[in-house]
């Protein structure tokens, strides 16, 4: 190892770590902008543009940047003289000479790095007026592009490029005419994009935002004539509390009351949707299966997860000739809107049109997943509006409600009741292992002996494990941003992929590192706390496995008849290639 001071402090560190982490590594955290670091979850940005992080370095004449700065054997670094914070001062007022100044009506106000900065190194006048670039919006269902705010970190170049392997931002230009775009300016809508909204992630400013629907919500809570149900995705129960004070728990009781003040008539909750996606998604990969061991070529094998849309559209785009493998099963925000729309307004005897079912997800490529023509009936949407755990976090100080404080509440029923493999849904791995309890019980007819599917859990980036169903070994993969997910499915374009099931999230991390949560900042260990928590309320909840859901087992005897029955097949499958 290598050992240095820093601050006074003696840091240790393997050879080759920037002063950035070792500063860290001893609780100093020298301010960043551009600079991010996600070691788990195999994301790094570190351009070393933005100056911000400037130290100073004993024997050495020029202030060191930190982030691109390698420690070496008896340094010395001191990281806020006055020198110092003079040189982060002016770095930063050249930095805002050519930004917006205009915070209070910024859409990510009180929640914008820069802001923060600025307010930390005690900026207090806007000492040089540069050009600002031209405001220029660009926007999907999903994502908003506002490049007047951007301030060419690279961020979301690096994760659209690296991480994603999408490819569809990046810097052209020198200098002051520099600008982060799509390739030939195009509108983001029609560019390669997936609106996986990893970009939106970790912008540090509100250039790239998601599309805010909360407009519409409230209005259809406002209307008399409308009954207005929501349903909540797994991984929102675990960030939303963020906003609050209640950083990296569940907060499920508390969202819930807080839902239902905000007026909605009904409360529910997308984990009894994941419960019937394991319903028909398990069937479907025990039918390809039956037939696959039983000597069948034709059937596609691996059966790959399509619950997540950004990964669903990332095939589409860039593998539409592997369509077959992606599973019919529509996702957990489909199916809830099917079975409310078909199943639960006519039973309560409302019209369709006057029951709007609205999504809360972590995610901002849902949007463009509920606003698809196919998933509705004669122009009215399965799911009317969906918004992002940031959206319903600003729905609830609106209603001027202390959260921390809201006492618990449960779901509504018959769609408000889940089993723990539900719940896992919201992190990687955790809708293969749900499969799994299931498939295993239904194809051995036997009990699982144990729950936790261990080997299927943790963040590294492509994971697999053979699970024995009683002599048969299942061979499952698991892989979670798309770079990750590209290798896998190359795999099967070249026709070597071992696997028999393939579980993909198109976020790294899965739902709780959606494009629509509270904002990480960097902060792996809090991603890590939001999986846990979802561990946690599923070893807590006294059914953990889909099928034996009461209400997922009452609907197939009321309505559904059987997975992947006729009706299943006409409300809850679909087809994503052509
Ligand atoms: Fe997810 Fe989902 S688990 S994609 O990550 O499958 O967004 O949380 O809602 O639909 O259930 C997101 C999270 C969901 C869906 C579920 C799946
Ligand atoms: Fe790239 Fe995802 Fe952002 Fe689209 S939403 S630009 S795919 S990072």
């Amino acid at each position: 190892t290598i050992k240095l001071t820093i601050d006074n402090r003696t840091a240790e560190v393997a050879p080759g770590t920037n002063l950035v982490e070792a500063a860290a590594s001893v609780g100093i955290k020298i301010p960043t902008l551009c600079y991010l670091n996600l070691h788990e979850l195999g994301c790094k940005n570190d351009p070393g543009v933005c100056r911000i992080c400037v130290v100073e370095v004993e024997g050495r004449k020029n202030l060191a940047p930190a982030c691109k700065t390698v420690c070496t054997e008896g340094m010395v670094v001191r990281t806020h003289t006055p020198r110092v914070i003079n040189a982060r001062q002016t770095i930063l007022e050249l930095i805002l000479s050519d930004h917006p100044n205009e915070c209070l009506t910024c859409s990510k106000n009180g929640y914008c790095s820069l802001q923060t900065m600025a307010k930390d190194l005690g900026i207090r006048e806007a000492k040089y007026k540069g050009e600002t670039t031209k405001p220029m919006m660009d926007l999907s269902p999903s994502v908003v592009r506002n490049m007047e705010k951007c301030i060419l970190c690279r961020r979301c170049e690096t994760v659209c490029n690296q991480v994603q392997t999408v490819g569809a931002l990046s810097v052209v230009g020198r200098g002051f005419t520099s600008v982060l775009c799509t390739a030939f300016n195009d509108p983001i809508l029609t560019t390669n994009c997936v609106n996986c909204g990893q970009c939106v992630a970790v912008c540090p400013t509100s250039a790239l935002s998601e599309n805010s629907n909360i407009r519409e919500v409230m209005q259809a809570l406002a209307d008399p004539g409308k009954t207005v149900v929501v349903q909540t995705a797994p991984a929102v129960r675990v960030a939303l509390g963020q906003d609050f004070g209640l950083e990296g728990r569940s907060v499920t009781g508390k969202m819930t009351t807080a839902l239902r003040r905000l007026g909605f008539d009904y409360v529910f909750d997308t984990d009894f949707a994941a419960d019937l996606t394991i319903m028909e998604e398990g069937t479907e990969l025990l039918q390809r299966l039956n037939k696959y061991l039983a000597g069948d070529r034709t059937v596609k094998i691996p059966l790959m997860t399509s619950c997540c849309p950004g990964w669903v559209s990332f095939m589409e785009k860039h593998f539409p000739e592997l369509g077959e493998n992606l599973s019919t099963a529509k996702s957990p925000q489909q199916m809830f809107g099917a079975i409310a729309k078909n199943y639960l307004a006519p039973k309560l005897g409302i019209d369709r049109r006057n029951f709007i079912v609205v999504s809360v997800m972590p995610c901002v490529a849902k949007k463009s997943e509920a606003a698809r023509p196919e998933f509705g009936k004669d122009g009215d949407p399965d799911v009317n509006i969906s918004i992002t755990t940031r959206e319903l976090a600003h729905m609830i100080r609106f209603a001027n409600m202390n959260f921390d404080e809201l006492e618990e509440s449960d779901f509504d029923r018959p769609l408000g009741e889940s089993t723990g493999a539900g719940v896992i849904f919201g992190t990687t791995g955790g809708v293969i292992e749900a499969a799994v309890r299931t498939a295993y019980e239904i194809q051995t007819k036997k009990t699982l002996p144990k729950l936790d599917f261990t080997e299927l859990r943790g963040l590294a980036g492509i994971r697999s494990a053979t699970i024995d169903f009683d002599g048969v070994p299942v061979k499952i993969g698991i892989a979670h941003g798309l770079g990750n997910a590209r290798r896998l499915v190359e795999e099967i374009r070249a026709g070597r992929s071992p696997y028999h099931a393939i579980e993909i999230m198109a976020c790294p991390g899965g739902c709780i590192n959606g494009g629509g949560q509270p904002y990480h900042r960097g902060n792996e260990e809090l991603l890590k706390r939001r999986a846990e928590a979802l561990y946690a309320e599923d070893a807590a909840k006294p059914l953990r496995k889909s099928h034996e859901n009461p209400d997922i087992q009452a609907l197939y005897e009321e309505f559904l008849g059987e997975p992947c029955g006729p009706l299943s097949h006409e409300l809850l499958h679909t087809r994503y290639y052509d």
